[in-house]
């Protein structure tokens, strides 16, 4: 072994060591002193202070560490005696906390109860090693209010998610959760009706869940536009009533999604709520409203001033940023101040997924600003209806708010990975990066960042397989399925894995059909049409069987899913290179079991395209090539080719391609000829179709970045395409695709 080498083995084993002990506390403390060691693992805890710290905070300390001989630790918040001598270490600020590990020693100091607790969560973070190391830490949030709206459209969490979450927030420091699920009747539909006794008693189990993680539960109603008869009124009283008795002491007002009535109603409602219940007791926490208005977007008129000037000064407005899903900057912060005097209460729609169920969002946590947290209410992050699936994000967040000043949000995220699935962290991190952007939705909401190392083979290549590609395609499938038959063998035992196996195991049967993809397009190359076949049937086998998957599929889900992972760059890659060897194998002339090739609405082939009997046909006046094809009365005798027109599924797209035979000009976007090739050659995002049949006719419509107008013939014969005309209509059946051999 050379010297030099051996040196640095040596060095990085001096120093995994030197490291082995140290925690990356998460959230990242504000100041970390590291030491040496200071003991191993304790069995126990001697505890000074028990009686008067916080008693959530001793309930964490001591579920960890039940046994009561051991290292001794001082433990209390600011006034306590039993840390009085530590009184000027403390944080000054909320939720502040100061934390020493020394040999033989360790206090934990709060500035109040959740300080204690909080410096309680990074001690058991340190003290999870074999050998524990000394440290001092002068800890507090940078965002005062932390957490989670549970607001999503679909199936609500469950109670074990959500005792799970309240379990998480605790660990990572969030101390809100507010529960407004839209598809409980009793918070939306049917506000008004009490909690049936079954639901009721664990609505409040919950609130002692949340308790006991220091976070406050927040209970929200959305009584759409009832609330301006006294009747309304009164119910809306007796509702909080109900949930006051089951131990909600904090309440919110959801108005969003519904055309608002009027908002000065919304503002006496939210006043009277206040007069008449929540300043009546003295352990209710001011209300927090979802206006209609809630995002940049939407917001106009007179509304948000109104709201501003008329509300009680202590109610508090959320908002998500400049349209319904947006990461979060100061001037959004600003803008909303301008309108209302008040900061946001921040709803984050991130990672929530309702709009684009078929996708998970695993990435980290990027684009809200590091400046934002003296100028918010609260930050709170709306999530997906996947609880466990959610808590990659939420990691990454609660780190955000509580010191967005040192967020790494690449590190934090593999930070999670460990935190999540310990034994399988990078497996899980497969399946993670390749699950970051949702997809095209109405929201335009994408994100940078997916499958990273997928897209360096692409871009190294450009995007071509050759022999030293293939083997870099080929290691990423196999990794993909390996990864996903790792993580499925947790099934049982994890809640992460169970929760989203139907995505894990489409994603191992994605990277199957990568394999796969790449064995049909070496067979094509080699000309073995044989293997093709063999490789094309069980690629295609595949497909239906990662088809048929459904999460979400249980008694009384609201909605079931077709998962879908990997769509930004490794599907297509998989999807285009099947595509291409079809074409190819079709263009070659092979014969194949007609089974096999999934039909198509036109298979590929040369056609004439007609109407009402009309012939579409490519006309010269005068010698010169027409700029527009045209519908013909007559059978062109002299040039066939010229009314003839080569029909073909586009491997890019998937849509078609319109090709007139005989000057080989396509149809483009605007239903012409191309006059020039070279500045204008053909696209597949411009020039393709999608073509649909209904009894024998068809309709074409634009696709890609054309749109997707569909095509009308004018009174002079010519297509026109109205690019605003987005819906079928049957009158858009005038095509019919006769077989140019027939
Ligand atoms: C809903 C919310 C939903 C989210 C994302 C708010 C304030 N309301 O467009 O329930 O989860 O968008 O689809 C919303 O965001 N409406």
């Amino acid at each position: 072994m050379n010297i030099k080498l051996m040196g640095m083995i040596l060095a990085g084993g001096c120093m995994l060591t030197a490291n082995a002990q140290k925690v990356d506390v998460s959230p990242v403390p504000q100041s970390v002193n590291w030491g040496q060691k200071a003991f191993n693992k304790p069995s126990g805890l001697s505890l000074k202070g028990e009686k008067t710290a916080g008693a959530e905070a001793v309930a964490s300390l001591r579920s960890a560490f039940p046994g009561t001989k051991g290292v001794n630790v001082i433990i209390g918040e600011r006034g306590d005696k039993a840390v009085a001598k530590y009184v000027s270490k403390i944080p000054e600020q909320p939720e502040g906390y100061y934390l020493s590990i020394k040999p033989g020693q360790v206090v934990i100091a709060g500035n109040d109860e959740a300080g204690t607790f909080y410096g309680v969560q990074s001690f058991l973070q340190i003290a999870s090693q074999p050998e524990v190391m000394s440290v001092e830490i002068a800890d507090w949030p940078m965002t005062k209010v932390r957490g989670v709206i549970e607001g999503f459209y679909g199936n609500p969490w469950s109670f074990d998610d959500r005792v799970s979450q309240f379990d998480f927030y605790g660990r990572n420091k969030m101390n809100i959760y507010i529960y407004g699920p839209k598809d409980d009747p009793y918070h939306h539909s049917r506000w008004y009706e009490p909690y049936p006794a079954e639901e009721a008693a664990k609505m409040a189990d919950l609130v002692k869940h949340a308790t006991q993680n220091k976070v406050k539960f927040v209970w929200a109603m959305h009584p759409s536009n009832s609330i301006q008869s006294a009747e309304d009124k009164q119910k809306a009283l007796d509702k909080f009533n109900q949930m006051y008795d089951l131990g909600i002491r904090a309440f919110a007002i959801f108005f969003d999604d519904i055309s608002a009535k009027s908002v000065d109603a919304q503002v006496d409602y939210l006043n009277f709520l206040t007069d008449e219940f929540v300043r009546k007791h003295d352990d209710v926490e001011p209300l927090i409203v979802c206006p209609t208005q809630y995002n940049k977007l939407w917001a106009g008129g007179d509304y948000l001033p109104k709201m501003g000037k008329g509300l009680y000064p202590e109610i508090r407005i959320m908002w998500t940023g400049n349209s319904v899903i947006d990461m979060i900057d100061l001037k959004d912060c600003e803008w909303f101040k301008g309108q209302t005097g008040r900061d946001p209460f921040i709803w984050l729609n991130y990672p929530v997924n309702d709009y684009g169920l078929h996708h998970l969002l695993m990435g980290p946590a990027k684009g809200n600003g590091s400046d934002i947290y003296n100028h918010v209410s609260a930050f709170c992050s709306n999530p997906m209806q996947y609880a466990e699936a959610s808590k990659v994000a939420l990691y990454g967040l609660a780190d955000f708010a509580w010191n967005p000043e040192s967020y790494d949000a690449d590190a934090a995220w593999e930070r999670s990975m460990t935190e999540l699935m310990p034994d399988h962290a990078k497996a899980f991190a497969s399946f993670c990066i390749d699950n970051v952007d949702i997809g095209p939705s109405g929201h335009m909401l994408r994100l940078e960042g997916e499958s990273p190392a997928f897209k360096a083979i692409n871009d190294k290549y450009n995007n071509s397989i050759t022999p030293e590609s293939e083997k870099e395609y080929r290691a990423y499938f196999n990794n993909m399925t390996a990864s996903a038959n790792e993580l499925l063998s947790t099934v049982t035992t994890s809640p992460m894995i169970n929760e989203i196996k139907e995505f894990v195991e489409y994603y191992g049967l994605q990277g199957r059909r990568g394999e796969l993809a790449l064995a049909i397009n070496k067979d094509m190359a080699a000309v073995d049409t044989a293997a093709m076949l063999d490789h094309y049937r069980e690629y295609v086998n595949l497909t239906a069987k990662a088809d048929k998957l459904m999460s979400r599929d249980f008694e009384g889900s609201i909605q079931s899913v077709a998962p879908r992972t990997a769509t930004m760059y490794v599907e297509p890659f998989i999807t285009t290179t099947v595509a291409q060897a079809v074409s190819d194998y079709k263009d070659g002339g092979y014969s194949y079991p007609a089974d096999l090739f999934p039909a198509q609405v036109v298979e590929n082939g040369t056609y004439y395209i007609k109407v009402n009997g009309r012939i579409l046909g490519n006309p010269a006046v005068d010698g010169v090539a027409a700029t527009a094809p045209v519908l013909q009365d007559d059978i062109d005798g002299v040039n066939p080719g010229r009314q003839l027109w080569v029909v073909k599924l586009d491997p890019k797209t998937g849509r078609y391609q319109i090709v007139n035979e005989w000057d080989k000009r396509y149809i483009n976007e605007l239903g012409r000829f191309t006059v020039n090739p070279t500045t204008n050659p053909f696209e597949s995002d411009w020039h393709t179709y999608t073509i649909v049949e209904k009894d024998g006719k068809f309709a074409i419509a634009n696709g890609g970045i054309a749109g997707r107008g569909y095509w009308t013939v004018d009174a002079d014969g010519h297509i026109t395409i109205d690019k605003k005309s987005r819906e079928l209509n049957d009158s858009n059946y005038v095509f019919e695709f006769v077989p140019a051999n027939d």
